[in-house]
């Protein structure tokens, strides 16, 4: 399983980058033959990830700070990738609560800390591959979705969990837009199955490359499906519904055709207007490096499974 074990991040050891950058340095030197690759003598392109921090033997450079947190999708704040990192500071994420409604034994509204103080936190450095066929690696800081979602106990109609996103036009600009400029509609909604949504990979993030989340990254809760296609990862959370029918979810009711419920990655199901055979992973470099894309967006080992008998042609 590409996950660390359980851990030791405490909310007071989230540091600032630099610090950060250096401690994992540190560990870098200890695992001094990792240190002789290519991906980290590309300095200012990523680091390898030392084993025994993140994710075990996972050998991908990471997509630099900089990069991840200003080139992003939060329609919320614009279509433009440079607009969340422009519009997202004016959004006030703090006092934030979570509310929890549906098939469950415990609904009510929770506060954030509610949600996150029971849980230690873990590092999860995933792939993020966009329906757009771009893709970043992220040093994720969050908890394994099913912890929480367990705390609320779910009934055996819960099959499927939708969340939503905050809707508040007067800090998000792109929900004010109409008319040509409007692009979905608002509340962003998205949705698992309930296995999905229970497999250890699924995270609720609180923050990436050591420190808080960004809010153009999805501050202060989004959730990280790194098998599915980035939509699925939806930002800004404030509800939690559980089900038992399938949500109906932003992209899949705003082009079915081209955005399923499921939206695994995989590269022999094509979008209707490009291929999804390969991927810009994203470095810095103008045109970004050009990569295959795998089955479930690498984790076809963990997660295929889940789908088996399933006809993935039909269920994109
Ligand atoms: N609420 C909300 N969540 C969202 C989106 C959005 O527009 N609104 N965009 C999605 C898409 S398409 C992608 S690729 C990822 C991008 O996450 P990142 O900006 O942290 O890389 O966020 C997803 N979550
Ligand atoms: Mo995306």
């Amino acid at each position: 399983m590409l996950i660390k074990r359980r851990a030791t991040i405490q909310p007071s050891e989230i540091t600032p980058e630099a610090v950060y950058r250096s401690r994992r340095r540190f560990l870098g030197t200890a695992a001094a033959g990792l240190l002789a690759t290519p991906a980290f003598a590309a300095g200012w392109l990523g680091e390898k990830i030392p084993s025994g921090l993140g994710n075990p033997e996972f050998d991908e450079a990471l997509t630099p700070f900089d990069l991840a947190s200003s080139h992003n999708n939060y329609y919320e704040f614009g279509t433009d990738k440079s607009d969340p990192a422009r519009h997202a500071h004016g959004l006030t994420i703090d006092p934030w609560s979570v509310e929890v409604v549906g098939e469950v034994g415990k609904p009510g509204v929770y506060t954030l800390e509610d949600i996150l103080r029971p849980h230690d936190f873990e590092e999860r450095v995933y792939r993020l591959r966009c329906v757009e066929a771009w893709s970043m690696v992220i040093p994720w800081i969050g908890i394994p979705l099913q912890a929480v979602l367990r705390r609320f106990e779910p009934t055996g109609d819960a099959k499927y969990v939708e969340f939503t996103t905050l809707y508040r036009p007067s800090e998000m600009p792109g929900q004010r837009a109409s008319g040509f400029f409007s692009s979905i509609d608002f509340p962003y909604v998205e949705g698992l199955r309930i296995d999905e949504a229970m497999h250890p990979l699924a995270i609720l993030a609180v923050g990436m490359y050591g420190q808080v989340l960004p809010k153009q990254n999805g501050a202060p809760l989004r959730l990280v499906v790194p098998w599915k296609y980035g939509f699925k990862s939806i930002k800004g959370i404030v509800k939690i519904r559980l089900t038992e029918t399938e949500p109906k979810t932003t992209w899949n009711l705003s082009a079915p055709r081209e955005y399923g419920f499921y939206a695994n990655v995989n590269p022999e199901v094509n979008h209707p207007r490009w291929s999804q055979a390969n991927e810009r992973r994203l470095d810095g470099s103008f045109f970004g490096n050009r990569i295959d894309t795998r089955m479930f967006n690498g984790y076809a080992d963990e997660v295929a499974s889940l789908y088996s008998g399933m006809n993935l042609r039909r269920y994109y």
